[in-house]
Parts: C-alpha cells; structure tokens; sequence
C-alpha cells in the first residue's frame, strides 16, 4: 500500500542546532556498558526512519547495534554516538511491532528505564478533524478490528456494519469477551508537554496536497479535512486491516467511543500501536520501562474516508499528496520533542513526568483504575 519516495533532506529547515546532553549512566558496574537512551525513535518503515538522517541536530547512525529478535529488514538499533538518542524500525503491522519492541526490551545491550519513547509514524487521518500533513498526539490507542466479522453483503438487514465487539449479539454493544490489547492509555501530561513542544514547528505542506484536500471543503462533516496542516490532540486507532471508507470509518468511530466509554477521538488511523503498547507495558511490569513516559505522535497521511460524491475506492487508490508532508513533519514536530525533552533533561525529564490520568491497560495491569473498560 504505502508508496516508496526518494526524500530530500532537511538539513536546511533548522539552524538551531542542539547538542545532545552527555550520558551512558554508570549507576551500577552489571549496567556500565548499556545505552541508557534519553529519547529513542520508534519508526515502522524505511521513509518514516529515514527522515531522522541527515539532520543537523544529531547522527543516529553514528552506531548499530544489532538486536537480535529484531526484523529482517531492519536488523539493527541506531544511536548517537554518546547513546542518548537512539531509534528501533519494527517494520510494518502489528506482530512486527511487537516482535521488534519485546526484543528491544530484553536487550541486554540497553537500559531503557529512564527512556522516552516518541512512537513516530504515518497515518489515515479522520477529515472530522484534521487533514493530511497535520501532527497528532494521541491519550488513547484503540484496536478496533479485535471484534467479530461478517462481511457486509451477508449481515442482518437492520445491522449499520459488519463489525461488531466479540461477545455480543449487534454493533453498539459492550464487548462480552476481553484480551487485554482493545484499549491503551497513556501519559496525557507528557503528552501536553509534547504539543507544546511541536506546535513550535513551521509545519510542511505541499501545493498537491492543498489541491487534493480542497475537495473536502464544502463537507459540513468532514471540513477539517481543508484546513492546512495542524498539531492537534486526538487519538489513534489501529488494525492490520488497512480500512477505508465512511462506513468503516464510522463504525469504528463507534467502536471507538465505546471502548473509551465516551472519552476516545477516533483520529489517526495506522497498524502497528496496541502491539508497540503492549510490548512496553508487559516491558513495564518488568521493570525495564517506564510507561509514563511513552508519546504517540502521528502524521496525517491520507485520509480516511473519502469527500461527498467520491467512491471508497477512489479514495484509497487518489494521489492525495499528503505522504511527502506527513513524512517530512514526523521529523519537523518530531524535533521539536526530541529537543524538549533533551534539553529539559535535568530539569523536569530525568525526574519523569507525572500523569495525572489512568495509564496502563483494559485491566488496570500497571495498578490504578481504569476510565474505561467494565468496571473490576
Ligand atoms: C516541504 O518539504 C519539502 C521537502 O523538504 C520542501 O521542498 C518544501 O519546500 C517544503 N515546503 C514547505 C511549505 O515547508
Ligand atoms: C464549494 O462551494 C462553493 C460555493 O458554492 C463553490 O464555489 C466551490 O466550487 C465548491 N467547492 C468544491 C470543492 O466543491
Ligand atoms: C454508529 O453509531 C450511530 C449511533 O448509535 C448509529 O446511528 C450508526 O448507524 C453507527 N454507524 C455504523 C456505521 O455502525
Ligand atoms: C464502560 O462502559 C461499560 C458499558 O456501558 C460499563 O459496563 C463499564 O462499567 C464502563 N466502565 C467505566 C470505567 O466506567
Ligand atoms: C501484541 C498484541 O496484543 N497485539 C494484539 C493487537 O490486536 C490484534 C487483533 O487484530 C490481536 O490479535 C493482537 O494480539
């Protein structure tokens, strides 16, 4: 699905150049030798890693690291060379994500407790609330195809869609039967901290895109969709299935909102975060992460769905324009996090940051209560 394009650096769009703190904690002798990252990158495919090369603030590829249990595509972490920036590629879709996470994790060659993960990709984007190029920052990564499926021919007359949670009887209903992967929930604090870090970024755009996304200009439901590119809070939703459609759309805006009880923004669309997410949170009750300190930041791409009077079809097969400025604004916005968070490092990141919501998942694993979910 996703189309390869050669990309040019941005070695250009930044003159400020910040140089990443020291680091390589020496905390304990058995620990001396890992790289305690401050930052680590979490890419999905080659455009998405590659935008972090070639920059002037720092050299992800001084190092590699082999990690074995990582993808056969992208066999190797990249760091700085003083190791306080590093990044893992897992590959495409959701058994990669994990796969790649929980090796990460169990790598002795790191020490990530202390380390923020910046989950840095492309994604569908819900015209509803913004358009292609635009940057998000998600609380909430709901899985919305973890339900049962008819196909649409065949489902009940009085049925709106084929997707329906697993232990019920109709669309609309609770889910009956729970694994644990449906909903995750993260750090809103740090996830403000990390708006307001990238809304300091001159976002990119281009002249396609701004031709493509006028079409959806006179919907009065999916308006954003014309507006340029934005940083907005609004969460994610994933599936191996890369769905398109209004009708897929709006189930899962329905599954969504059910799953959150209420709270959830069906906005991103991608295929790889609940797996990223229950990689760290199992890494979590090990001791090896922290959970508080992981940001979901999200490109707009392509859209979800498509204009009025343009078919599904149509949609997914378009030249919308937007995969360029989504890729280059992982880097654009994806900066301004980095550097927030090194330059803060002593002041406020080393410390953590404290959420002041629920984090964890469906079953309130890392303790605390969920705000979604059925109640314990
Ligand atoms: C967007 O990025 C591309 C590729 O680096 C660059 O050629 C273009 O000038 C940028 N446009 C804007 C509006 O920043
Ligand atoms: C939107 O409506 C205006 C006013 O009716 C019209 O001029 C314009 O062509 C329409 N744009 C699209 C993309 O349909
Ligand atoms: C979404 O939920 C609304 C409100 O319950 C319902 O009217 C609509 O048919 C649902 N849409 C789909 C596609 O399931
Ligand atoms: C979420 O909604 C379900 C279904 O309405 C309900 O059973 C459950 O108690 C709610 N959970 C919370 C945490 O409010
Ligand atoms: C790692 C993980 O829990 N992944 C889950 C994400 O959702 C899919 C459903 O499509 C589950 O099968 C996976 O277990």
């Amino acid at each position: 699905m996703r189309i390869s394009l050669a990309l040019s650096t941005l070695s250009s769009l930044l003159g400020v150049v910040a140089s990443p703190v020291n680091i390589i904690r020496t905390s304990n002798s058995a620990d001396a030798h890992k790289i305690a990252a401050e930052v680590l990158i979490i890419s999905m495919f080659t455009p998405e890693a590659n935008i972090w090369y070639n920059i002037p603030e720092f050299n992800l590829l001084a190092r590699y690291i082999t990690v074995p249990g990582f993808s056969p595509l992208f066999p190797d972490a990249h760091c700085t060379r003083d190791g306080s920036i590093c990044q893992a590629v897992t590959g495409e879709a959701e058994i990669n994500a994990a796969v790649t996470i929980t090796s990460l994790l169990h790598s002795a060659k790191f020490d990530l407790r202390q380390t923020y993960f910046l989950i840095a990709g492309i994604a569908g984007i819900n015209p509803k609330l913004a358009t292609t190029g635009s940057v998000t920052f998600a609380r909430y990564a709901v899985q919305v195809a973890l339900q049962y499926e008819i196909d649409a021919r065949e489902i009940p007359s009085d049925f709106p869609t084929g997707y329906f949670s697993q232990g019920s009887q109709a669309p609309g209903q609770y889910p009956g039967s729970i694994y644990g992967t449906e909903v995750f929930e993260v750090n809103d604090d740090l996830r403000q901290l990390a708006f307001k870090f990238a809304r300091k970024a001159k976002l990119n755009d281009s002249a396609p895109a701004q031709a493509y996304r006028i079409n959806y200009a006179n919907d009065s439901k999916a308006c954003s969709g014309a507006e340029p590119p934005s940083v907005v809070l609004c969460d994610t939703v994933l599936s191996d299935n890369f769905w398109v459609g209004t009708l897929l759309a709006e189930a899962f805006e329905n599954t969504t909102t059910l799953l959150t009880n209420g709270t959830g923004v069906y906005c991103s669309t991608q295929q790889e975060d609940n797996a990223t997410l229950e990689s760290l949170m199992r890494g979590a009750i090990s001791g090896l992460v922290d959970f508080s300190r992981i940001i979901i930041m999200r490109t707009a791409s392509d859209f979800d769905r498509p204009f009025s009077g343009q078919t599904a079809a149509e949609v997914l097969f378009a030249e919308q324009g937007g995969f360029d400025p989504a890729v280059t604004n992982i880097y654009v916005a994806g900066i301004e996090v980095v550097k927030g968070i090194i330059n803060g490092w002593h002041q406020q990141f080393q410390a953590g940051v404290k959420p002041s919501n629920y984090i964890g998942d469906i079953f309130g694993s890392l303790g605390g209560q969920p705000d979604f979910g059925p109640r314990q």
